[in-house]
């Protein structure tokens, strides 16, 4: 089975296409302009209800949203990568912990990092900036190289994007086991076949 990736090269997709590429199961690209109204056809909108990418499609599923679409992707192709501890290793909450993390904690703080807007810490569920940062510095000087050790796994993938991209945008200051990891990160073959380098 072939999975549709609908991207654009200026988008968060590249991630979901270097997970492909980190999978090595087969994938077509199915581009999507932000300008000519294709976000938001119908047609479109069944894939993914916001009218965002990256989504997928598998048969006759549809996955939007990043998290979402690593969790289905590794969960489901195991061969010949495999990328996620199953439902019941024990290294599972860990894994799910650190990918959720991205989208939960980690994107907003980026996104307030930039925009620059006031939050009260214990209302703001990603705490704050300051927070996030630390919480990653300490976790990311454990990863030895990965978060589950020598296993390189999506969540690997999904928070190292980010930090990636944090850090390439100085959004992120660039503390020591942050910028280690991302530079491990890009040097992955499949992080170079998507993002160049
Ligand atoms: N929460 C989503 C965010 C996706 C997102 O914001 N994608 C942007 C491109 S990076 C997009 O599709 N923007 C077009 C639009 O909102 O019209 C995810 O993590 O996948």
């Amino acid at each position: 089975m072939t999975i549709q990736l609908f991207h654009n090269p200026q988008s968060r997709a590249t991630m979901m296409h270097w997970l492909l590429e980190e999978l090595q199961i087969d994938y077509e690209l199915v581009h999507v302009d932000y300008e000519d109204g294709s976000m938001r056809t119908p047609e479109f909108l069944e894939v993914s209800p916001m009218g965002k990418i990256p989504a997928i499609r598998d048969g006759e599923l549809t996955v939007s949203d990043t998290v979402a679409i690593a969790l289905y992707l590794a969960d489901k192709y195991k061969t010949p990568n495999d990328l996620a501890p199953g439902v019941h290793d024990p290294r599972r909450g860990e894994y799910l912990r650190w990918l959720v993390f991205q989208a939960s904690s980690v994107e907003p703080a980026m996104m307030q990092a930039g925009a620059k807007f006031e939050t009260k810490r214990q209302q703001a569920g990603w705490g704050d900036v300051d927070t996030v940062v630390d919480v990653l510095e300490t976790r990311l000087a454990k990863a030895d190289p990965w978060l589950m050790g020598d296993w390189f796994t999506a969540a690997d993938l999904v928070l190292g994007g980010a930090v990636n991209w944090a850090l390439g945008w100085n959004l992120f200051p660039k503390k020591p086991a942050l910028q280690a990891y991302a530079e491990r990160i890009a040097e992955r073959p499949a992080y170079k076949t998507v993002m160049g380098g």
